[in-house]
């Protein structure tokens, strides 16, 4: 019987899981048109006849071997593809995660963006680093009642460039929905750990670049506004000190993450968190500035680039009258690995709790009340 329940909840969520992989049809464009011929290797242009399994296409639009195996679109002049999915009966947020590439690279006099648009966002995308290749990560919007959504990608130059080769190409896209998130018990900070965010490529090594999103609400970090572009890190290719996923601030120059919290004015707070390096060959003095309230702290760490972690923590008195109370990192400095990408300092496992003399206070105003209950029942 117990076997039986066990199984029942592995199907479950079996087929949970099969469900979110389905947002999308052809997402990786392993399906190829039906006309494609047999042994070509060079790109295909679509034209009005043919057919991409799963999506729509418009203008000038390549089928073509990715660099990195497989394949992929390249939008040229006008080029842009289109599908639409169904958003599920619960309200819930939608969060894209794409590759793009310039497959011209250097030789290129512009390298083109790709514009990703749905019915409440729009987001422009450049090819970025020496890797000619970026992975990014796009709020999309938040819908409900099985809404028909459309998903329009596009591309755009600042040059119109005649060389077909300086487009960009696009790859593995991933839909994700995540229902709201809800306080912790033990944190007054929602997504903390920041292990809710776009999905992170299973083949890629490189992290998901997330833009400047002035809104937590409308932020690929679920809960965190995004100041500069950040990198949303995965333990399975970086150093994460805490859970699955972790935040980098690449882009130096008061870049960086930030929140807020309803706290009650006067109490006393403490905001722990952990600052490191993503074990990406990162080397120097890498610096952060904390905000919670009006109180900021520098810290700096040493890093070797070899993935070390470090707990800080400090105590501050909420202030404000409104009672909202903003908690940020922002990096000054940046730095580059030892292959030229942008790198900065990490930041994990933030807490935020009232502090110890405030919990006590808590605590026995809950002892005292349960007492009177015994007494009453007692009696
Ligand atoms: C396609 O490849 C097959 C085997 O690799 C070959 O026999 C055939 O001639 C090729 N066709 C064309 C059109 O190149
Ligand atoms: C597309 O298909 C229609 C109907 O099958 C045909 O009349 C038309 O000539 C085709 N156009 C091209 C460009 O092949
Ligand atoms: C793409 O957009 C067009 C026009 O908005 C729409 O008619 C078409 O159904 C869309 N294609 C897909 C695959 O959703
Ligand atoms: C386009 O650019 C690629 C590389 O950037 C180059 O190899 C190719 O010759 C160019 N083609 C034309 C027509 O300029
Ligand atoms: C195009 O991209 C390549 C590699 O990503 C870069 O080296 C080059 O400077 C870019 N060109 C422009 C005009 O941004
Ligand atoms: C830093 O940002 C400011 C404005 O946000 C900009 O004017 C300045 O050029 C930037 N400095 C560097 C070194 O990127
Ligand atoms: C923290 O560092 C920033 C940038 O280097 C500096 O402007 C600021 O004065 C420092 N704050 C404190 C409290 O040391
Ligand atoms: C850093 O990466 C190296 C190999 O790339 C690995 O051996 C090492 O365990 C990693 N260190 C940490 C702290 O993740
Ligand atoms: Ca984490």
């Amino acid at each position: 019987m117990k076997k039986k329940a066990s199984t029942l909840v592995l199907q479950f969520l079996l087929l949970g899981f099969a469900y979110a992989a389905d947002l999308l049809q052809n997402p990786d464009f392993e399906s190829p048109p039906p006309s494609l011929p047999a042994n070509s290797t060079a790109p295909f242009l679509l034209k009005q006849n043919d057919t991409l399994p799963g999506w729509s296409f418009d203008g000038e639009v390549y089928y073509l071997k990715a660099s990195g195996g497989g394949h992929a679109v390249q939008l040229a002049q006008d080029g842009r593809i289109n599908q639409t999915f169904a958003a599920s009966a619960d309200f819930e947020d939608y969060l894209l995660t794409f590759a793009i590439a310039s497959p011209g690279g250097a030789s290129c006099s512009s390298n083109g963006s790709v514009v990703i648009s749905a019915p409440d966002s729009q987001g422009v995308f450049p090819v970025v680093g020496e890797q000619q290749r970026a992975v990014y990560g796009q709020f999309l919007g938040s819908w409900g009642d099985g809404e028909a959504i459309d998903l329009v990608i596009g591309s755009e130059t600042t040059e119109s460039d005649a060389n077909a080769t300086c487009w960009p190409v696009v790859d593995s896209i991933v839909l994700k929905s995540i229902a709201s998130l809800v306080k912790a018990n033990d944190n007054e900070l929602v997504n903390g750990g920041f292990e809710y965010g776009p999905d992170f490529l299973a083949d890629s090594t490189e992290g998901v670049l997330l833009q400047p999103a002035q809104s937590p609400l409308q932020s690929p970090l679920r809960q965190w506004s995004i100041l500069g572009t950040i990198k949303y890190i995965d333990s399975k290719h970086f150093a994460v000190p805490q859970g699955n996923a972790a935040v980098e601030i690449i882009s130096g120059n008061s870049s960086g993450i930030q929140t807020a919290t309803q706290l009650t004015k006067g109490s006393s707070y403490a905001l722990e968190f952990t600052l490191g390096d993503g074990n990406d060959s990162c080397v120097g003095d890498l610096e952060v500035r904390a905000q919670a309230g009006s109180v900021l702290q520098n810290y700096t760490i040493q890093s070797k680039g070899t993935g070390s972690a470090q707990k800080f923590s400090f105590k501050f008195k909420a202030d404000s009258d409104t009672g909202t109370t903003p908690i940020s990192f922002v990096s000054y400095t940046s730095s580059q690995t030892k292959d030229g990408v942008s790198c900065g300092p990490v930041v994990d496992d933030v807490v935020l709790r009232a502090s110890l003399g405030l919990r006590l206070a808590i605590q026995w105003k809950f002892l005292l009340s349960l007492l009177l209950l015994v007494a009453c029942v007692m009696k």
